[in-house]
């Protein structure tokens, strides 16, 4: 065995003991992490209320309490929306509040025209986006962007041609995604890229095959997947790699059963939630990716993830019909 792996690692999922981690994050609002991990609130959030939609428990959590909270994080002037009250509006923090609504049946409860007159004043004469006002570009803004505007349906506010071209243009030789032009092909910008095609109607642009073999090489002897080559599994990638595998109708390229059995092998048995790798700490957004990964591969109990939203299927196919490649 190896990353940590024991032959007493738990093979069976967790379920109570998940439901019970993710319903407690955030209760003590004095913990350490908790208050380091203020700049990316909102996000925590949306990886919680997913990870509990798809265990089918959702009603655990505060649903008006979290409603109150996305209204006070939206500002008024731009029409963005931030992690936190008083922290400035980003692409990454207005996905996952739209994400969060979407979950709740609730896009009324903001004013959505803002949200998307906001995407549309970040993008650029290239096609892509700014992730906010101070001008950073990376294709993860394109994906949120265009994420975005198909989940209120906004999506005429763009120029779809001209932001598909550069995010074509962040692609390498070796079939991947890089986060810009020329930059290193990375399973979680792959994700991003896959993702923002099969959103926008463009999974034939890709180089399936070559990008498939890249994706399934990402599996390590132990089953867990990396992020690219020499190093090490991660849950998260079980998520950004088989996703992406799914949305090009390739999953059963690398071995599910090993996978799953790695992912079963980073559940921390004492507290619930998930780690990257065997034996570390478990976090709200490694137990999102891992119980999402699971959902891919048909773990029973857990209700269908959308592989472009990370979003429960029932949800998704009610508000946008994304591009899923045969397999
Ligand atoms: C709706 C699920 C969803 C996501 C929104 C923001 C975003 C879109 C996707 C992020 C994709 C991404 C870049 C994931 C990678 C995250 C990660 C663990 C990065 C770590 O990078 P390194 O260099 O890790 O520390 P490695 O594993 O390469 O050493």
């Amino acid at each position: 065995m190896e990353n940590g792996q024991t032959e007493s690692d738990p093979k069976d999922l967790l379920f109570e003991k998940h439901v019970n981690y993710v319903t407690n994050h955030g209760n003590d609002k004095n913990d350490f992490e908790y208050t380091m991990t203020e700049f990316l609130r909102m996000s925590g959030i949306y990886w919680g209320t997913t990870c509990l939609d798809i265990m089918g428990e959702l009603d655990k959590l505060d649903k008006l309490s979290i409603i109150g909270f996305i209204k006070k994080c939206q500002c008024i002037k731009s029409g963005g929306i931030s992690a936190c009250e008083e922290h400035d509006p980003h692409l990454l923090y207005t996905l996952s509040a739209i994400q969060i609504l979407c979950t709740y049946n609730a896009l009324d409860e903001i004013d959505v025209a803002s949200v998307g007159k906001y995407v549309q004043s970040l993008q650029q004469p290239d096609g892509s986006f700014f992730g906010d006002k101070w001008g950073e570009i990376d294709t993860r803004f394109s994906f949120c962007a265009v994420a975005i505007l198909a989940l209120t349906n906004q999506m005429d506010l763009i120029d779809v041609d001209k932001a598909v071209e550069f995010v074509l243009s962040c692609g390498n030789v070796d079939g991947g995604f890089g986060s810009k032009p020329n930059a290193e092909s990375h399973a979680g910008l792959i994700y991003c890229c896959v993702g923002f095609l099969s959103i926008t109607h463009n999974l034939h642009r890709l180089e399936t095959e070559k990008l498939a073999w890249w994706l399934c090489e990402r599996q390590l002897k132990s089953g867990g997947l990396n992020g690219r080559p020499e190093k090490l599994p991660d849950v998260c990638y079980s998520w950004w790699v088989l996703s992406s595998l799914t949305i090009m109708g390739r999953s059963h390229w690398i071995s599910g059963e090993k996978l799953k059995e790695f992912i079963l092998s980073c559940q921390d048995t004492e507290t619930g939630g998930f780690s990257d790798r065997p034996g570390n700490l478990p976090d709200i957004f490694h137990t999102l990716f891992g119980i999402g990964a699971l959902s891919l591969l048909g773990y029973p109990n857990l209700k269908k993830i959308n592989p472009t939203f990370c979003m429960p299927e029932e949800i998704v196919e009610k508000l946008y019909k994304v591009q899923i490649m045969d397999s």
